[in-house]
């Protein structure tokens, strides 16, 4: 593909058989025409936040845009496919980082620096997060975030262990 434009999204659920509703938006994602180019494996990684909830099933998706996507079209093709495939947004702010049988967060759109009410690139929260880092880094070890880090720069300030498949953050 010409000029596409790279972006990232990290993959989550915690509910059921996590691992299936990630590849049930592996599949949706790509039925809408997404080209995913490269994904990660699959960490089993322990919650971050709201720490009293199930450990997650989280992978990184790299996918290759076509350059009339916007960032904004992207998210709306993420939260319609999160809805479809059983995701239910609580309105109790307690629960937003609570549970969830899908979730699917925009990380990275190219090199697009953006603060709107809807959406914010980078994603906001990505650099305290291993479980967005670990999987990142695995998939794109070269790639230079918006403000000039690496993946295995922000690791390197945060505290966390990886044993096999299994992410461990306090
Ligand atoms: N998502 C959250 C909050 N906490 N923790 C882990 N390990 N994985 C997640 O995907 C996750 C989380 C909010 O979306
Ligand atoms: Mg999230
Ligand atoms: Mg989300």
């Amino acid at each position: 593909m010409q000029d596409a434009i790279s972006a990232f999204i990290c993959l989550g659920s915690n509910q059921g058989v996590p691992e299936k509703h990630l590849a049930a938006a592996r599949s949706a994602i790509a039925a809408r025409g997404l080209s995913i180019v490269g994904a990660s494996p699959v960490y089993l990684t322990e919650p971050q936040g709201y720490r009293n909830q199930p450990w997650f099933a989280n992978q990184v998706l790299h996918l290759a845009c076509q350059t009339d996507l916007s960032p904004l079209a992207l998210l709306d093709i993420l939260l319609e496919e999160e809805k479809r495939l059983g995701r239910v947004r609580s309105s109790d702010p307690a629960l937003r980082f609570g549970p969830r049988v899908i979730d699917m967060d925009l990380l990275l759109f190219g090199n697009t620096v953006m603060e709107t009410s809807r959406l914010t690139l980078p994603h906001p929260r990505m650099a305290e997060r291993a479980f967005v880092l670990v999987p990142l880094a695995d998939l794109a070890p070269d790639l230079i975030l918006p403000g000039g880090f690496r993946p295995a720069d922000l690791l390197a300030r945060i505290h966390y262990t990886v044993t096999a498949n299994r992410i461990h953050q306090s």
